[in-house]
């Protein structure tokens, strides 16, 4: 049986400055799961023939020396377990770069495949196995997967592919992108397609192809929560059987939180329930409080005092204190603060969509100066 690991969008090097002093750390995580995958190949028990890489396992075209030496280390331990490594490159490593890591001749033991004419054949575990990739350059070879077809000859055909197949609703359509349909990959008749560029796992039946997104190795932000995977796919015969395996390091978190119906009298009490029920100090996490709350939130203040029960955190808050007790007494006084929520109310009644979130959070502003006012 020919046993394949499956990995993309490793983004090794990407600048993780969206967590604050954390950032050094996070960047070794990139490093880590990446080594992880590589442990897993080599390990005998696992039986693995081949590591493909289907795209952005830089982060850059040009990668600092200090990085293309830790891949190779990885690369020479891949070659002294005979594993073979198959890559093509993706849109943050991509090949139309000059100055692009691909063309350097370093790496040496991972083969490149930059054109589908040109399939790396080798075989494996007693088969016949078919590698087809390209190096996609914008403006150049758009239409370089139309004229493809496999070779016809007994064995295993496998494309390795960094692109867009079918497209979610909110990706605009972006030049530097390849761009495909599943119907062009069902017309191709390859056993699998590993695929790269979107950055959560998917797998697309394209009428006998099996096409398969694995996702990033580690979440660059909140649109990549939850584990992060690599694929194991087992060719049994022609057909293959896929297993995806988290490697993740860390693990990016989105979670929301509703604090209605908790018996939360002060801010105090808010801190000690998330710490009480959320604590994680490994993730990334960011939270979404919602519900009705009795007070205005000073979110800075929260996520300051919730310091070390997150590696990071976000906190959105989706808090109403319309209804709170605070709001309703206030309302019946003829003060400057009895008139300010009182107008403030009724715009909200009326108001829609962004419009009311802006004059929640008025409310929710003008409410904790007047508390701060006078207590
Ligand atoms: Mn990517």
């Amino acid at each position: 049986m020919v046993r394949i690991v499956h990995i993309a969008d490793v983004h090794l090097g990407y600048q993780c400055k969206n967590v604050g002093d954390k950032s050094t750390g996070r960047e070794q995580d990139f490093l880590h799961s990446f080594q992880h995958v590589v442990d897993y190949c080599c390990d005998p028990a696992n039986h693995v023939d081949a590591l493909v890489i289907a795209g952005d396992l830089f982060d850059m075209a040009d990668p600092p020396s200090s990085l293309v030496g830790f891949v190779q280390r990885t690369l020479s331990s891949l070659r002294q377990h005979g594993i073979l490594v198959v890559a093509v490159p993706g849109t943050h490593d991509a090949y139309g770069y000059k100055s692009c890591v691909y063309r350097k001749g370093q790496l040496e033991g991972m083969h490149i495949l930059t054109s589908f004419n040109e399939p790396l054949i080798r075989e494996v575990s007693g088969e016949k196995v078919f590698f087809y990739g390209a190096a996609y350059i914008p403006g150049g070879n758009e239409t370089l997967f139309e004229s493809f077809s496999p070779f016809q000859e007994e064995g295993i055909h496998i494309g390795i592919i960094h692109g867009s197949v079918g497209l979610p609703a909110h990706w605009e359509r972006r030049g530097q992108d390849f761009q495909l349909e599943e119907h062009d990959i069902a017309r191709s008749h390859l056993d699998y397609v590993a695929l790269g560029h979107f950055h959560n796992f998917k797998q697309i039946q394209c009428g006998t192809t099996l096409a398969v997104y694995p996702g990033s190795l580690e979440g660059r932000d909140f649109s990549e929560s939850g584990e992060r995977y690599m694929v194991v796919v087992d060719f049994r015969g022609k057909t293959p059987h896929i297993t995806p395996i988290a490697v993740n390091t860390r693990t990016v978190k989105a979670i929301d939180i509703n604090l209605e119906n908790q018996p939360l009298e002060s801010v105090s009490d808010v801190i000690d329930h998330i710490a009480r029920n959320y604590r994680d100090p490994a993730s990334i996490v960011s939270l979404n409080l919602q519900g009705r709350c009795q007070f205005p939130l000073d979110l800075e203040y929260v996520r300051q005092a919730l310091g070390d029960s997150f590696f990071y955190l976000q906190l959105k808050d989706s808090t109403t204190i319309v209804d709170s007790t605070i709001v309703s007494s206030w309302k019946e006084e003829r003060t400057i603060r009895g008139m300010y929520v009182t107008t403030l109310l009724r715009k909200i009644a009326q108001a829609q969509g962004e419009e009311k979130a802006i004059l929640e959070e008025a409310l929710k502003i003008g409410v904790a100066s007047f508390m701060e006012a006078s207590p």
